[in-house]
């Protein structure tokens, strides 16, 4: 990824495919932690794009198998516009969720940008699910746990056609990182799809370092990498700020690897920020830990990391100001100010 291209923000404050509610706060817990001012202390110039708008959540129950499917089509459309416009503008689009339902719509719209400037793709998708259930296989309906699955181009046809004719990837083009819940009939699918997988029993016995390697491995000057990052992702313990916790995920350690794993690639062109759900969330800690997490994916790397004792300081004035004012002063210590 070229340092000169601007980033865009795109929130998408929407639930319609989760099963709790809550991920529709997402983009803003994000913007309050300083996504924008620690992207903008990385050299990036930030385009704040605001959110979208769409339909409510009508916390009604599935029907034909799928739940709220008519909004969740509303909202893949509208993200898909976006990102593809963000994309056609030369800039990296990050999209704020928002439920994992709406990387229908970013990646279907990477995808067709990538078929019309001939450019391959790899997608990592970074995720305690699999998120290859269909409605046969689905024991909920909640759309959130199918988008792989209507990428790869089964689904309804007005999803898995969002961006052209189906299917959006090749199963071949996805990597999953991190995975330790999976359904019987997703497990079959992901199998007969032959979907490569670093689950965690993978990063436990071979480490997240090679896990990654793989993960990239083929990648080629050309390969546009598009990131779907599913805070879910994340061990609870350090990320309770989800709606489908499953224990046993990556340490704050192993996904900062990762992440700088995946920056030092420069080829990081598209990304999804997903499933933050600051309902569930201790004080927006997850947010600043996603926050963190992106600053390391757009190039902060504690291998070269030489902060000046102002630079130190402003990290700790941002912190403090997302604490409540009566602690902040004694907090941070008279040294400080
Ligand atoms: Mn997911």
């Amino acid at each position: 990824m070229s340092p000169t291209r601007p980033v865009s923000l795109i929130g998408a404050p929407t639930d319609v495919g989760a099963a709790e509610r809550g991920a529709s706060m997402g983009p803003e817990a994000m913007r309050v932690a300083g996504l924008r001012a620690a992207l903008e202390a990385r050299g990036l110039t930030v385009l704040d794009r605001g959110n979208l708008s769409g339909p409510p959540n009508p916390n009604t129950v599935p029907v034909g198998g799928y739940r709220h499917l008519p909004e969740v089509v509303h909202w893949a459309g509208r993200v898909h516009a976006a990102v593809y416009a963000a994309l056609r503008a030369g800039e990296v689009p990050i999209l704020l969720g928002g439920d994992h339902s709406l990387a229908i719509g970013s990646i279907s719209a990477v995808a067709r940008h990538c078929r019309e400037q001939g450019r391959t793709l790899r997608v990592l998708w970074l995720d305690a699910h699999a998120d290859f259930n269909t409605a046969e296989l689905s024991p909920s309906g909640n759309l959130h746990g199918m988008p792989l699955a209507c990428l790869c181009g089964l689904g309804p046809a007005a999803l898995t056609a969002l961006g052209g004719p189906p299917p959006a990837l090749h199963p071949q083009w996805v990597r999953q990182i991190g995975v330790r819940s999976v359904d019987a009939g997703e497990r079959r699918l992901v199998h007969e799809l032959a979907v490569e997988v670093f689950d965690m029993r993978f990063i436990d016995e071979r480490g997240m370092r090679e896990a990654v390697r793989q993960a990239l491995g083929g990648i080629s000057a050309d390969t546009h990498v598009h990131v779907s990052f599913d805070v879910d992702f994340l061990d609870p313990d350090i990320a309770p700020g989800v709606g489908t916790t499953v224990p046993g995920g990556p340490t704050y350690r192993e996904a900062q690897l990762c992440m700088e794993m995946l920056a030092d690639t420069r080829q990081v062109a598209s990304l999804d920020l997903v499933e933050l759900n600051p309902a569930f969330d201790v004080r927006n800690r997850t947010a600043c830990l996603a926050v963190d997490l992106l600053e390391s994916l757009f190039g902060k790397s504690t291998l070269v990391r030489r902060q000046t004792p102002i630079r130190a300081l402003e990290v700790v004035a941002r912190r403090g100001a997302q604490q409540p004012a009566s602690l902040t002063p004694a907090a941070r210590g008279s040294g400080v100010e």
